[in-house]
């Protein structure tokens, strides 16, 4: 069994320049970040622009990742859906493909009620025979969870942790005392240093396809218990984040890849592409902070 600690990569989806699923670039993207030194990957989440993509597209994009990772680091499928059938599916496709757990966003858009949204959980857990992180994002799902909620999730095994993608740090800190044997995992990367001190077993991010050197010095400082050179890491990773978030998080993640020899070609519309200000500034980023 893999290691859940560690940093992950919520990879990006690259396209070619008629808009189709780029599965050369995206292989050489992961062969990247394991020369980077990254622990894992989160395939298929809010980063892939996954709701953009067709059901093909996201089981091509596992099927790929798995293949080029070949078993070494650890791979998170993102299986989540408005409807439970879909994720079940998704999460059996998961498990035949080889991928080492899923995870899922809650059900949104109809508002479902708290124990719809644990049926499905439990459902999707039941459909297949992964371990299962919780998506916890409630700026974009409209749900936030509750420790009812887990307790109730905790119902079956497979429950192995949370993607905490939310700044409230005091229920992150609560849920890792209460529950030590799930593994959390921070989900804003311009917190990942304030996850960590509440608890978090290590992150998931967007940012990590781009700017791991720095998260990785987050992290590793973090861990080796200096946290004021955590916190140089972590300054100088918001430098990038701030501008990265001020254009358009997937798009700018995108262009600094671009900048890095990784084409992308942009992101899936109704995202709109790059302002001529927003690239400029990334250059400055780029320049700065990332090339070598
Ligand atoms: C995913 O599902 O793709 C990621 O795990 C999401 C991840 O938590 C990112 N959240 C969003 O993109 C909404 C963060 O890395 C985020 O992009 C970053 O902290 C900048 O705000």
């Amino acid at each position: 069994k893999k290691e859940y600690a560690g940093l992950h990569a919520a990879l990006v989806t690259p396209y070619t320049e008629t808009g189709e699923v780029n599965y050369r670039e995206l292989k050489k993207l992961v062969r990247r970040l394991i020369a980077e030194g990254i622990d894992g990957f989160y395939v298929g989440g809010s980063t892939a622009e996954t709701f953009l993509l067709t059901e093909s597209e996201r089981k091509g994009i596992l099927e790929a990742v798995l293949e080029e990772n070949n078993g070494e680091k650890l791979v998170v499928s993102h299986v989540g859906a408005i409807s439970t059938r879909q994720a079940v599916d998704f999460a059996q496709h998961a498990e035949a493909a080889g991928a080492d757990a899923v995870s899922a966003i809650s059900p949104f858009y109809y508002k479902f009620t708290q124990r719809e949204i644990e049926d499905y959980y439990l459902e999707i857990m039941a459909g297949s025979g992964l371990p299962m992180f919780v998506y916890n994002f409630p700026n974009l799902s409209g749900f936030a969870l509750t420790e009812p909620f887990l307790e109730r999730l905790k119902s079956s095994s497979r429950l192995a942790g949370i993607k905490f993608t939310s700044s409230d740090m005091f229920q992150l800190e609560r849920i890792k005392a209460r529950n030590p044997g799930l593994t959390v995992w921070n989900g804003f990367d311009e917190m990942l240093l304030s996850g960590l001190a509440a608890g978090a077993d290590g992150g998931v991010g967007s940012t990590y396809n781009c700017l791991l050197p720095l998260v990785r010095g987050v992290y590793d400082r973090f861990r080796a218990g200096d946290p004021a050179r955590a916190l140089a890491f972590q300054r100088r990773a918001n430098e990038a984040i701030e501008v990265i978030c001020r254009h358009g998080v997937f798009a700018s993640v995108k262009k600094l890849l671009e900048y890095s020899g990784i084409e992308s070609h942009g992101c899936r519309r109704p995202f709109s592409p790059l302002s001529p200000e927003g690239e400029a500034e990334l250059r400055r980023v780029y320049e700065t902070h990332l090339a070598r």
